[in-house]
């Protein structure tokens, strides 16, 4: 994998970060995830329990990307 392929996957994740925090506190709520995923027509932002499976899957996500850099 190379440096550019990384970059732009981070930059990926910013964006989409982003989208979903809507205040911009840096922190994804699940309200805020809610809202993006009502607003996106997708059926897990109409549960409080779809956000919160959405948010682990999320973060299991961030954590093992940043899990690969460290070890590559
Ligand atoms: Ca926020």
């Amino acid at each position: 994998m190379s440096i550019t392929t990384m970059d732009t996957k981070e930059e990926d994740m910013k964006a989409a970060f982003n989208l979903f925090d809507q205040d911009g506190d840096g922190f994804i709520t699940v309200e805020e995830l809610k809202s993006v995923m009502s607003s996106l027509g997708l059926k897990q932002g109409k549960t409080l329990e779809g956000c919160k499976k959405m948010i682990i899957k999320w973060m299991l996500m961030v954590m093992a990307e940043s899990i690969t850099k460290r070890w590559v």
